[in-house]
């Protein structure tokens, strides 16, 4: 097992990963910019470096000063948490070639699913079911019009270094082919510095449903069943629940073990996250997540399974603590995102939070960095907190949410916690009957 972990991270998932840490008796090192020098995290680690100015491209993104701080302080292993350097397979590279171990997947896995083209091709050669299209990169109109035509439109053009919603472009008809092929080509040239391009189906009322997978990176897989994230809005998840409300245990079931098997396969390693649309029925893959995610807890709160002690055993070599058969899936959870933002408009809103009180009680858990009187820096993601609430089922889940919810205060700023006090008391919402637009529409209907 590992002495010492530095953490490559801040806000929520900073503390997260400290907590694990400490329970787990492993010595923590924090990095932080200036602007965190208040921070939660910095308070409660055993050591802290800061390693630069408020921009994150000279701090939280700054591969040989997190190097040098490991170097420094003698820390064996670096969690990535999630953004900022996670998915970066250069820095997992560099701190393999220092002996310090990247608490994530190997540098070849996370290069592969970042190139889109070759996440999808690896995904359907391990039989996952992807969404109908283009076999790679699409160059020229012939080839785009020769492919539509085979799948029908509407079609999707995406970009292969895309990815979360950035470089996609929507053609209805062959009319809007020629244009839409370019546009997505040059921008992202323009956005990535590579602008290959390919076809998909575009599926046009789907939800968003992701699996849960972990590797052992010596050939075992396992699934912790799946999420729904189909509330968003501008592709930044709003609220995410496991299980999903769309889906039944033998649907469950046999997407699982389609997952659990690829990452077999695959000797991957670590925790990952496999993204599908799933419309009528059918699954269809889009991306591969190589990182712990934001919403995570909702998998925790019903498998009673800490996922960072998984990833930080796996990858010290200590492999998995549980088998597919010992994963039980309990009750029903909801995780809201807290932001400092408009609720109507999401326009940031940092600022000094006057008092912050969070709910309690049975089923509730809350992840913040914040406290009262804490001054949230206007350099990051307006993330402040998660509020995760657990109940024996949907039902109960929801009742529990909505007092939660009653009893949270943040002053002093904006939060988004008065649109989730409308969402719990929505008809759809409380059916479960949404897809990826809803929340978009609800919020236009709302202005
Ligand atoms: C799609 C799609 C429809 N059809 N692909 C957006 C984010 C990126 N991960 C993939 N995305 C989409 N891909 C096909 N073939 C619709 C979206 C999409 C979306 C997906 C998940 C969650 C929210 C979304 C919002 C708009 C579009």
């Amino acid at each position: 097992m590992f002495q010492k972990i530095l953490i490559a991270n801040r806000g929520e998932i900073a503390l997260r990963v400290l907590r694990a840490c400490k329970e787990l008796g492993i010595q923590t090192v924090v990095v932080h910019s200036t602007a965190d020098a208040d921070a939660m995290h910095v308070r409660l680690a055993d050591e802290s470096v800061c390693i630069g100015p408020p921009p994150s491209r000279d701090s939280y993104l700054n591969i040989h000063q997190i190097v040098a701080a490991c170097e420094i302080t003698g820390a064996d292993a670096v969690h990535p948490g999630y953004g900022f350097l996670s998915e970066n397979a250069k820095f997992a590279d560099i701190l393999a070639a220092h002996n310090i171990t990247f608490i994530g997947p190997s540098g070849d896995h996370i290069r592969i699913m970042g190139d889109k083209i070759e996440a999808k091709r690896t995904a359907k050669r391990l039989g996952i079911p992807v969404v109908p299209g283009s076999d790679g990169a699409v160059t020229d109109q012939k080839e785009a019009r020769r492919i539509a035509a085979e799948i029908g439109y509407p079609v999707i053009i995406k970009a292969s270094a895309g990815g979360g919603g950035r470089g996609m472009k929507v053609a209805l008809t062959e009319a809007d082919l020629e244009i839409a092929l370019q546009t997505a080509s040059t921008e992202a040239g323009a956005a990535f510095g590579d602008d290959a391009v390919y076809i998909e189906k575009y599926l046009e009322k789907p939800r968003h449903i992701e699996v849960q997978v972990f590797g052992d990176g010596a050939g075992r897989g396992v699934h912790f069943g799946e999420r729904d994230c189909s509330l968003q809005r501008r592709h930044q998840k709003v609220w995410e629940e496991a299980p999903s409300p769309a889906l039944n245990a033998e649907e469950r079931a046999r997407i699982g073990n389609i997952c659990a098997k690829a990452i077999a396969d695959l000797g991957y390693s670590g925790a990952g996250t496999i993204e599908f649309l799933y419309e009528n029925g059918e699954f269809y893959f889009i991306e591969m997540n190589t990182r712990l995610q934001v919403e995570h807890p909702v998998t925790e709160a019903i498998t009673g399974i800490d996922l960072v002690h998984e990833q930080i055993r796996v990858a010290s070599g200590g492999g998995l603590s549980v088998r597919q058969e010992d994963i039980k899936f309990s009750g029903h959870a909801i995780e809201c995102r807290i932001n400092a933002e408009d609720p109507r408009t999401f326009t940031p809103s940092p600022g000094t939070i006057t008092h912050f009180h969070t709910p309690g009680g049975l089923g509730i858990r809350v992840d913040s960095g914040v406290y009262s009187g804490y001054k949230i820096p206007p350099y990051y993601d307006s993330l402040i907190g998660k509020l995760i609430v657990h109940g024996r089922n949907r039902v109960e889940c929801m009742m529990r949410l909505r007092r939660a919810l009653d009893e949270f205060v943040v002053d002093g700023i904006k939060t988004t916690l008065p649109l989730f006090r409308d969402l719990v008391g929505n008809a759809d919402i409380a059916n479960g009957d949404y897809d990826i637009h809803w929340l978009e529409k609800y919020l236009a209907k709302e202005e």
